[in-house]
């Protein structure tokens, strides 16, 4: 049942969710939606899953959340929408698609942005992140404010290895949708078509797209190497995913729940960025073993045609300057 439904049933009641630790525990007061688009073996997922567990020991039964990893429950484009419909409780996007709702959120997508992950984390966690969680709140939704990693993202083809932006030209690649990506792949040359995640492996498959581009870690576990020859590591840009809450729903919980479920969900990303952490020391290796085979690729060249396209002027006015001068605050100047 969703968590508006059964607001029906307990409005204004202050439930004594939490005074029953001593007796056995019971059947769930609120049983909760939670979905992603990942695999069910990658790191969000089973951190999510944990969560839940926890969130459940910690209310002594009380706050069951039922985690539906994989597009079980769709693509993320209709995940967003049961999400604000309230048909499911919690979700975990990309910013850049989830800037479709929110257009602020995609800001941290903006093309070479960002150096390294300390820089990632100290503008996620900062004052960037804030930001973005701000505009959300907006929305009818709330995001935790802890985002969970995807990654740097690294371009992939099966027709022929791109070295530099020339290589770009015409190449159809798939992005997820949202038009910061779109705009950004234009402005690199290619022909870039928009497919939710769900549907990736099979586009690549039937060559509906030549190429895609994601963290080497998705690339592993949803096995897109299997349907791609080249990879290279552009880190064009980091993507992360917000924990994504229907606000009307959220608050209709008890405090103290609400209280479990963000620290419970909050940690869980900390770790989840930790299990990324860890295997991007390992997963080219592997992907190398698998068949894929890595370019050395010309990255400035890359940021260049950008600037040359006026992307980043572009983007400066579709932000705004305030947004503007809060990333740059954090990455340094792009302009
Ligand atoms: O759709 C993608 O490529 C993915 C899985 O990386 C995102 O969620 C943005």
């Amino acid at each position: 049942m969703s968590l508006l439904n059964r607001r029906t049933l307990i409005a204004g009641a202050a439930l004594p969710l939490f005074a029953i630790n001593t007796r056995p525990a019971r059947a769930a007061e609120f049983s909760l939606k939670l979905a992603n688009n990942s695999p069910a073996t990658h790191p969000q997922s089973i951190r999510q899953q944990e969560a839940a567990d926890r969130i459940k020991a910690a209310t002594n039964g009380a706050v069951e959340i039922n985690v539906f990893p994989n597009n079980q429950l769709g693509s993320d484009t209709d995940m967003l929408s049961q999400l604000r419909s309230g048909a499911i409780d919690f979700f975990t996007l990309s910013g850049l698609i989830l800037s479709t709702l929110v257009p602020a959120a995609s800001i941290n997508g903006i093309g070479f942005a960002f150096k390294d992950y300390d820089t990632v984390w100290k503008a996620m966690d900062g004052s960037l992140g804030a930001h973005v969680r701000s505009e959300v709140d907006k929305r009818g939704l709330i995001a935790f404010d802890k985002i969970w990693d995807n990654g740097f993202r690294q371009i992939t083809s099966s027709t022929h290895p791109i070295k530099g932006p020339a290589d770009l030209k015409g190449f159809k690649i798939r992005v997820p949708v949202s038009p910061l990506w779109t705009s950004m792949f234009a402005a690199l040359g290619a022909s870039p078509i928009s497919i939710n995640f769900a549907e990736v492996y099979s586009a690549l498959q039937t060559k509906i797209a030549e190429g895609q581009e994601n963290p080497l870690t998705l690339i592993q576990i949803a096995k897109l190497y299997e349907v791609q020859k080249y990879c290279s590591m552009t880190s064009h840009m980091w993507d992360g995913f917000w924990m994504l809450g229907n606000k009307r729903g959220f608050a209709a919980l008890p405090a103290e729940a609400q209280t479990i479920i963000a620290r419970e969900l909050n940690a869980s990303a900390l770790q989840e960025r930790d299990d990324i952490a860890r295997l991007n020391g390992s997963v080219a290796d592997d992907l190398k073993s698998k068949g894929l085979e890595f370019v050395e690729v010309d990255k400035p060249a890359f940021r260049e045609a950008l600037k040359a396209a006026g992307f980043y002027a572009e983007w400066k006015k579709k932000f705004g300057d305030e947004a503007w001068a809060i990333l740059e605050s954090e990455v340094g100047s792009l302009s």
